[in-house]
């Protein structure tokens, strides 16, 4: 393996793009992008302040008040669904942007860019399907309800998963009407960037996909401020929502917060554990375990601890972390205070003697400047250390006994978090007792994730926020209802 690796060049230049045109941060200001594969930067991105997100939340309204908003839902659903296949066209060029920019491995890219494909697809089909319904009255009147579009909507997007979580908030978004302002992460946006640039190409109209690149304490933080924002959706960390959402509070703007998760995974001793170990250590070591719907602690029945944790061990043992053009199991994290917020993790646990049953290898020639960090399974974590509640966003498995059912759903609801959890077990019973006991926006069985998720609602319960994003239920987020009652006699 090289410490330097045939990239093809970016082609984004360092701006924005705003009304369907590369426009100059209005400071001319930009900021490197870092590959954290190697930390070094490679490429720029517009310096975004308050004053190029005004633009483009001007740009999204003369959108929406014109010829994107005037667009039948047919015709909008039609461009939803040739961006769909510019996506799939272009899937090879926005893997490769998506690996860099993010350090992931390449098949992990190339299954993000099928999935923002596959989303624009699903809401594309979707935007001329969603509508209103008539309500019974008195005689002499007809009620309806319309499903309206909010307006123009804003919508943060981490640095983990760009593309698809682009491909789930702005496709419901764009299906149901509504004229988009994006600010990706500083960290990563590259995709985001091109992609826009596509969906210029099929014939979205000036100003309904807009984005602005920069700082989230700043590009982010206007975003979240404008008074031109009818609905902001964000995925990030609960600190950062909860600025944003009471940014958004202060105007009565509408807000969708994904904010991380928790996962358990609950392992009963009747679990099909052939089927269970590979989707156990791929839950927590997809996207080095930098997925909100993480699956980062382990549950399993007290009779079957030991076991559990020496095959997983040797699983762990056996992976592989290097540069996302290697391809391997893991890249690295995301940037240099990512890693450390890890190793802090690692370091506690260590401090408090917790035991490694099974540990990845960096390969050997990884360039020495990326941002890498070991697979770590780690045995009987407390239930409440921090290691146990918080998310740590790293490839790092928590393990912990539970005695019964009731004291594995006691645990799994022991966080502040409730995202995604699993259940593994062949009793039936349990499956539909755990799947109503545990506190979770979704519960798999004896599966997770399974089939990626466009047409399944997603988001939290308690701190991992509210609202719901994927599937047909988003756009009753991305939408306002209007009741209109007639009198006709
Ligand atoms: O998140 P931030 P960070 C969690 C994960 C991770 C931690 C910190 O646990 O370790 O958050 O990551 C924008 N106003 N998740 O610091 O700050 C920012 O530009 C408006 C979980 O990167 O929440 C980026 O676009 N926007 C998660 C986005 O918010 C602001 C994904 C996320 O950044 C802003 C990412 C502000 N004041 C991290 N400050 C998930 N749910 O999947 C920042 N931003």
């Amino acid at each position: 393996m090289n410490a330097q690796h045939a990239w093809a060049p970016v082609t984004t230049p360092p701006q924005h793009f705003i009304d369907n045109r590369w426009v100059p941060a209005v400071t001319g200001a930009t900021l490197p992008m870092i590959d954290p594969s190697d930390g070094r930067p490679f490429a720029a991105i517009a310096f975004g302040t308050a004053e190029d997100v005004d633009g483009a939340v001007a740009a999204a309204r003369r959108a929406f008040e014109g010829p994107w908003g005037r667009l039948a839902p047919a015709e909008k659903g039609r461009l939803l669904g040739r961006l769909a296949r510019a996506v799939g066209d272009h899937a090879e060029e926005l893997a490769l942007l998506e690996a860099r920019d993010c350090g992931k491995p390449l098949k992990q890219a190339r299954a993000d860019a099928a999935a923002c494909a596959r989303y624009f697809e699903f809401y594309g089909g979707a935007s001329d399907k969603f509508h209103g319904e008539t309500i019974p009255y008195p005689a002499g009147y007809t009620v309806l309800t319309w499903r309206e579009p909010h307006g123009v909507t804003g919508h943060i997007i981490p640095w983990n998963y760009p593309l698809q979580i682009f491909g789930r908030s702005v496709g419901g978004a764009l299906a149901t009407g509504n004229a988009c302002v994006v600010k990706p992460a500083e960290d990563a946006c590259l995709s985001l960037l091109r992609l826009a640039e596509l969906a210029a190409g099929v014939g979205f109209p000036d100003g309904a996909l807009n984005i602005v690149t920069g700082l989230g304490r700043e590009a982010g933080a206007a975003l979240a401020a404008h008074r031109g924002i009818d609905h902001i959706s964000f995925t990030g960390s609960p600190p950062t929502g909860a600025a944003v959402a009471g940014e958004a509070a202060r105007r009565h703007c509408p807000v969708t917060l994904e904010l991380g998760g928790k996962g358990p995974q609950l392992v009963f001793a009747d679990a099909d554990l052939d089927a269970a170990l590979p989707v156990l250590v791929n839950a927590i070591v997809q996207n080095a375990g930098q997925t909100c719907s993480a699956g980062s602690r382990l549950l399993v029945e007290a009779s079957r601890y030991d076991e559990v944790l020496e095959r997983l061990g040797r699983r762990f043992a056996a992976l592989k972390v290097g540069p996302a053009w290697a391809d391997l199991d893991c890249g690295p994290l995301i940037r240099a205070s990512q890693l450390e917020r890890v190793l802090g993790f690692l370091a506690d646990a260590e401090r408090d003697g917790i035991a490694v049953v099974g540990r990845g290898t960096v390969a050997a020639d990884a360039p020495a400047g990326g941002y890498y960090v070991e697979p770590h399974l780690l045995r009987d974590v407390p239930v409440h250390c921090r290691l146990g509640c918080e998310e740590v966003f790293g490839p790092v498995l928590a393990a912990m006994p539970f005695v019964d059912e009731a004291d594995a759903v006691r645990i799994a609801n022991a966080t502040e978090f409730g995202l995604v959890a699993g259940v593994w077990t062949r009793d039936g019973g349990r499956q539909l007792r755990l799947a109503r006991a545990i506190r979770s926006g979704q519960v798999f069985v004896n599966n997770y994730g399974a089939g990626g998720g466009v047409e399944l609602p997603f988001g939290g319960v308690k701190s991992s926020g509210h609202g719901r994003e994927k599937g047909l239920e988003a756009l009753y987020g991305f939408s306002v209802l209007k009741t209109v009652v007639l009198q006709h006699g």
